[in-house]
């Protein structure tokens, strides 16, 4: 039996990940937070209590920032593998607590690999680093590989460039199998909330409920490369099962306006929308509503309008990646659509709303 550690467990890939992990058969131990609310709502599926005998799916209170914490659960749980997916994740919130995220995403990445040099488990470990594609920052080619140079927007993007390379460097400096996933945004029912597409699809699903009138976005020009959680926790596992540690893009290769993806997931409950305006004076307007439930929406109703506090002060406009290396030497494919996952996020959303009125 492997044994794998999850660092972020409690979070969107987290969750898609232990369950991949356990399935496969593996022990994982997952690090989570403490924290004054639960949160472990994406894992609660899969909690065993401590008490069951042999229980495959283990928790332990964790924090990157704290290096000794690091040390003692690593030497407890004496990992095959480590998913390092722990970060603040939020670009924007990143403006706001930059000092954090460099300590978080940046350094608690040299934390984990220090601890497992220091306990002397480099030839037993491997380790994944959760790396993005906001490291590609400004479109310097399109779409973006494995040698497209890096060039970060926001404290988010720069604390994960200081973790790429470290982990670059530890394997070559120590042989340590240690890979960077090069991610593009990758969404699910399970996305963080305050994330573009989650913030969509449940205010589409509360606007069509009667719970709130109006969805205010950011930039609506902004163009990602969405795919499916599930997908990228396949390819994060097979990245470790390579040959030889290497870093890898995982993406669809179609890039998507946020504005499109918003269009999208009011059509999914039978609300068609045309924007109208330019720039801060955009607006969404309902033009037509085939859900005959919906009394209370009518054509002409604005239901999008544009708010500047979601602008970001350097924005990435246009991710759109080439997961070709992945196709052909991990021999991963995305295999859910835009479309789907947006009916899937759309229609989740829709029928907790109901089941909560
Ligand atoms: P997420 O839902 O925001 O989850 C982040 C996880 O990290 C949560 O479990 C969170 O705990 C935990 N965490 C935050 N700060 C921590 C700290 N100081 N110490 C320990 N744990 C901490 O993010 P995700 O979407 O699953 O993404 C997973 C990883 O992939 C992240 O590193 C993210 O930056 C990276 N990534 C994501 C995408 C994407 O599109 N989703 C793309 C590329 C890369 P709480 O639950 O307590 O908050
Ligand atoms: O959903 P977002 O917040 O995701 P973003 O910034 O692309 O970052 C996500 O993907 C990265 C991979 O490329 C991960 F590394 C990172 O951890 C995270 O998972 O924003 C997407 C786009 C941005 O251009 C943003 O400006 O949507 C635009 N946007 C427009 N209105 C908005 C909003 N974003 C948010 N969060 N909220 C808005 O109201």
């Amino acid at each position: 039996m492997k044994t794998a550690l999850i660092t972020g467990v409690t979070g969107q890939d987290g969750a898609y990940l232990s369950e991949l992990l356990l399935k496969k058969g593996y022990l994982v131990h997952g690090i989570k937070r403490r924290s004054s609310s639960f949160n472990t709502q994406r894992i609660n599926h899969l909690y065993q209590d401590l008490h069951t005998d042999n229980a495959n799916f283990q928790l332990h209170y964790g924090d990157l920032s704290d290096s000794t914490n690091l040390i003692r659960i690593i030497q407890e749980t004496q990992p095959d593998e480590i998913y390092n997916l722990a970060a603040m994740s939020h670009v924007k919130v990143s403006f706001e607590t930059p000092e954090y995220t460099a300590n978080v995403d940046g350094i608690g990445v040299l934390r984990l690999l220090e601890a497992v040099r220091l306990l002397k488990m480099t030839d037993k470990t491997k380790i994944y680093q959760a790396s993005t594609s906001e490291l590609y920052g400004s479109d310097q080619a399109v779409p973006q590989n494995e040698k497209t140079p890096f060039y970060p927007r926001s404290p988010y993007a720069v604390a994960k460039l200081f973790a790429y390379w470290t982990i670059i460097n530890y394997r070559e400096a120590y042989g340590m199998f240690a890979s960077n996933g090069i991610l593009f945004n990758h969404e699910s029912p399970l996305r963080g909330e305050t994330f573009v597409t989650r913030k969509i699809t449940m205010a589409v699903a509360a606007i069509a409920a009667g719970k709130q009138q109006k969805l205010f976005l950011g930039n609506l020009d902004a163009k990602r490369d969405w795919g499916h959680a599930k997908d990228y926790a396949e390819g994060m596992w097979r990245i470790l099962q390579h040959a030889k540690p290497d870093d890898f893009v995982l993406a669809t290769g179609i890039t998507t306006t946020v504005r499109e993806f918003a269009r999208q997931a009011f059509a999914v409950l039978g609300i068609a929308i045309e924007f109208s305006g330019e720039g801060v004076n955009e607006k969404g307007i309902i033009s037509a509503v085939s859900n005959t439930e919906f009394k209370h929406l009518n054509e002409g109703d604005e239901v999008i309008t544009i708010d500047e506090r979601y602008f970001r002060p350097t924005e990435v406009d246009l991710l759109i990646g080439d997961a070709s290396k992945a196709h052909r030497e991990l021999g991963w494919k995305p295999t859910s659509t835009l479309s789907e996952i947006i009916a899937e996020m759309t229609n989740n959303d829709y029928n907790l709303i109901k089941r909560n009125i």
